[in-house]
């Protein structure tokens, strides 16, 4: 019986293999995240950027759209020490965490920050575990976000159109870590608040594991589809093993202050190329909610793919090579590598 099982098992795995255009998963087990329980600190600053967009930076002169991506372990507590430099009031607002109201970035409770001034807020995770009721508390890992609450409107509805938003990211302990995570949000008709034909593209290289964070804003509802790759629709984006229920998707439905996140195998199964990724409205693609996830073969090349030319995403040579250029320029913000041990 063992050694049937044995080769069967290893009769899949061929098969798997030989039914792939290229090799497809990294063959070293992925590393995982850590148990959490540390205090950390971050300096957050609220700037007006060049072109009278907004953004979220962790240095003076350094913000982006999206901000920059945080990310923590359950247990971990984050103080953020934020500072407005823009010439209205501002705040820091974040979703999943556990803060006093103190941290609710507000204008009702105060928590808010005006022009020039500071405030630390104080954001706490959890593990999960069972409550002395015997019921179950869920804890804190999730694909989140963070974004302003005031400009504007006591909603924030000015400065989350002008880009205050940013990615969140808490893990348990034992989640699979990607190699790079990419964070697309869908902000009214924009993607990252680039319009038309700008929005960015992604570059990754078969085989890595890579992380997309999906937050959507503003006032549309839209579906988040990725070509020739796939996730599951729970926590992680990731199915736990054969007998996890979860649907397998390659679109979703997202509307204004949701978030969710997942990995995928660049190219697995399916090669290097340029997969589109796009809202899948149609009049919202149609109008540029389309961007690119450039996979590229280990030695660099991009197969059917001429960036100088009307490509896949019927872009214009200027709109495609902007948009590498630019994807380069906001590393830190939109992508982010990760970089371990
Ligand atoms: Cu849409």
């Amino acid at each position: 019986m063992l050694v049937g099982g044995a080769a069967a098992a290893a009769g899949v795995t061929s098969l798997s293999v030989a039914g792939a255009p290229e090799a497809s998963t990294a063959e070293a087990p992925p590393r995982t995240a850590p148990a959490g329980g540390e205090v950390k600190r971050v300096k957050m600053y609220a700037e007006k950027l060049p072109d009278g967009q907004l953004g979220y930076g962790l240095e003076k002169g350094k913000a982006s759209i999206p901000g920059p991506l945080i990310e923590l372990n359950e247990g971990d507590t984050l103080h953020i020490e934020f500072e407005n430099t823009t010439d209205a009031d501002a705040s820091l607002h974040v979703h999943g965490m556990d803060y006093e109201i103190s941290s609710d970035g507000t204008r009702h409770t105060k928590s808010h920050v005006e022009p020039g001034g500071k405030r630390t807020y104080t954001w706490r995770t959890h593990a999960p575990g069972r409550r002395k009721d015997g019921t179950w508390r869920p804890g804190t890992a999730g694909y989140w976000h963070y974004h302003d609450h005031v400009v504007g409107t006591d909603h924030g509805t000015g400065g989350v159109r002008k880009g205050l938003y940013g990615p969140l990211i808490v893990r348990r302990k034992g989640d699979i870590l990607p190699d790079k995570t990419f964070t697309i949000v869908f902000n009214d008709m924009t993607i990252n608040n680039k319009s038309g034909h700008d929005s960015p593209n992604f570059e990754a290289t078969v085989g890595d594991r890579v992380e997309f964070v999906s937050i959507t804003h503003g006032e549309y509802y839209h579906t988040f589809h990725v070509h020739g790759h796939r996730w599951a629709d729970n926590r992680t984006g990731l199915l736990t093993g054969p007998d996890d229920p979860s649907q397998v998707l390659d679109d979703k439905i997202t509307g204004p202050g949701d978030s969710f996140g997942f990995q995928v195998i660049a190219g697995e199964g399916v090669g290097a190329g340029a997969w589109m990724y796009h809202c899948h409205v149609q009049s919202h693609s149609d109008m540029g909610m389309a961007g690119l996830f450039l996979v590229k073969k280990a030695d660099g090349t991009i197969p059917d793919y001429e960036p100088h030319h009307a490509g896949a995403a019927s872009k214009g040579s200027s709109g495609a090579s902007k948009s590498s250029s630019e994807a380069k320029e906001s590393s830190g913000a939109a992508e982010h590598e990760h970089h371990h041990g």
